[in-house]
């Protein structure tokens, strides 16, 4: 083993450094020396393993650090709009998340600061950071950086890595898939650091004695939880899923970027113009999981701006060419609803006893969200979707709309204006309320909006991706767990009043596997150790009459 290897682990010094660090150094510099000079003597070898890492490109000529992530070629670029004259220009990206990363592990367990800037057409850059824990990878946004096309913006962002996460990436990424011009980027250390050199491994905990949640509630309503494949095949999750919910909500794995299929679609495109090829393998696993363990699911989603692939929507598939026309992309949308559901319902009969059929439709300035579903096929699109998803949907498959923020006055009242043809033909049967939201929004103009919803339009409600932000802080844990209890006790009053609420389903399970895991917004600690919040669930209902 390399000197520089052994006396790594044997350390773990604390040393101080800041957000605005000392002079930038590479951080592959270090290890290079030492894996090549071995009369490096120990001391150093020490100094260099436990100095605060800098990640740092100015771009100012050819040799940068930055690496590409998916398809992407990156290539250094004179640039005048650029301070000093060079830039890195990122292009020939295919999604959303191509772009240029870096390694971050040398991270692990300290809070970074990451700081760019950044020119594109896109109308807006982000630096995000991709890692996995409990072989669970979640990919979260460190800041967002609205950008111009010709002259730089520069956007920061701190993030705190957790201690047991491997395979830590900071990456610079964009919805659109214009170029990315990127000036200058950073990444270094807030405060003290430590160094880990190996992701801490989480010990669980004995959770078989918690009251269930699903136990608890179940004169009230479903309790759910957002999952992944990964999080499954763990045994302390699967033990925890089996004990405290009744239904689940694939996190990803049932959406649109899962289950089409583009090499087959464009293979024989005769076949597919107006249906496009389908794959189920991702969503497998968790339909199984349900199913042999008595959870129902909760189908997210079919109709959906986001996570849909791009050339779903383009004349034969083909991105470079024109949008398709509405008939193509009304005979797209029916088939892809019709295939979906009919392969469900064939191997997993009853399974699905919910479709998210339309999200996110309401845009948040006001109106119809302008997607390519409203750009392609036109204002009815919505209307569209729910009379074929009624068309297809077993008999006992309730079908709803879900967005986030849809407590909020304007935005409520734009979803009924859509959301009332559609109701007045038959072709919905709930709500759903995405709900992801913090201690500081009043809990009963949330409460009026779900009575306004019933009262509107006759709809059944679903709480369906609860978390509930706080951030750390004094009294963190209580001040959260006060408000989930608050949260659940008027849920079951207006339950008790007669309001159709039948499921309340958290975005996932412990915080460490949130998609906000630096805002801490579950009920279950990362150790699956319960959290003040569970507590208030539990208090909520046991204080019922
Ligand atoms: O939890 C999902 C996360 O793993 C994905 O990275 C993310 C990508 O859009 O989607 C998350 O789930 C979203 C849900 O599908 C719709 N409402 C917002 C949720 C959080 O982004």
């Amino acid at each position: 083993m390399k000197l520089n290897r052994i006396y790594g682990f044997m350390l773990s010094a604390l040393m101080l450094s800041a957000c605005t660090a000392q002079t930038p150094v590479q951080d592959t510099a270090a290890e290079t020396t030492a894996e090549t000079d071995t009369t490096v003597d120990v001391l150093s070898l020490e100094a260099e393993k436990t100095e605060a890492p800098v990640i740092s490109d100015t771009f100012s000529d050819e040799s940068f650090n930055a690496e590409k992530r998916g398809t992407v070629i990156l290539r250094y670029t004179e640039d005048d709009a650029a301070a000093d004259k060079g830039a890195l220009r990122i292009f020939n990206r295919n999604n959303s998340w191509d772009g240029a990363q870096y390694n971050a592990d040398k991270f692990r367990g300290n809070e970074l600061e990451a700081e760019g800037s950044f020119r594109s057409t896109n109308p807006n850059v982000r630096i995000s950071i991709q890692y996995t824990v409990n072989d669970n990878t979640t990919y979260n946004t460190i800041a967002t950086v609205n950008t111009k096309e010709a002259s730089y913006s520069k956007g920061s962002g701190k993030y705190i890595v957790p201690k047991n996460a491997e395979n830590i990436i900071v990456y610079v990424e964009s919805d659109n898939l214009e170029d990315i011009y990127i000036d200058d980027f950073s990444v270094r250390v807030c405060g003290e650091y430590t160094y880990y050199p190996e992701a801490v491994a989480t010990e669980f905990v004995d959770t078989s004695n918690y009251p269930s949640l699903k136990e608890e509630y179940k004169d009230y309503f479903r309790i759910g939880t957002a999952t992944s494949p990964n999080l499954l095949k763990k045994e302390p999750y699967a033990e925890l899923i089996k004990a405290q919910y009744n239904s689940m909500t694939m996190g990803n794995s049932f959406k649109p970027d899962s289950i089409l299929d583009h090499n087959k679609s464009v293979r024989d495109i005769e076949k597919y113009m107006y249906s496009p090829a389908v794959k189920f393998d991702a969503v497998k696993t968790e339909l199984d999981f349900a199913r042999d363990n008595g959870l129902t699911v909760r189908g997210h989603t079919l109709v959906w701006y986001s996570q849909t692939p791009e050339w779903l929507f383009y004349k034969n598939y083909d991105i470079g060419g024109e949008l398709a026309d509405r008939e193509t992309m009304l005979a797209r949308m029916e088939n892809y609803i019709k295939n979906v559901m009919e392969w469900t319902e064939e191997n997993y009969p009853g399974l699905v006893r919910a479709w998210d059929v339309v999200n996110e439709a309401a845009d948040d300035g006001g109106g119809m969200r302008k997607s390519l579903w409203y750009k392609t096929i036109g204002e009815d699109y919505i209307e569209q979707a729910f009379m074929f998803a009624r068309k297809y949907a077993p008999e006992d498959t309730k079908l709803f709309y879900n967005d986030y923020n849809s407590y909020q006055t304007r935005k409520q009242n734009d979803i009924i204006t859509f959301l009332r043809p559609v109701a007045e033909a038959g072709n919905i049967d709930g709500i759903g309320m995405q709900s992801h939201i913090n201690v500081n929004i009043n809990i009963t103009q949330y409460m009026t909006a779900l009575q306004k919803y019933y009262d509107e339009l006759g709809l059944e409600i679903n709480v369906t991706e609860l978390d509930v932000c706080r951030g750390k802080g004094d009294n963190w844990q209580k001040e959260q767990g006060d408000y989930f209890k608050r949260f659940m006790s008027e849920l079951i009053e207006l339950r008790k009043k007669g309001l159709p609420i039948t499921s309340v389903t958290l975005w996932g399970i412990s915080d460490t596997d949130s998609w906000i895991a630096s805002d801490y917004p579950l009920i279950f600690n990362d150790d699956l150790s319960r959290k003040p919040a569970f507590d208030g669930m539990i208090e909520a209902v046991n204080s019922q009459e």
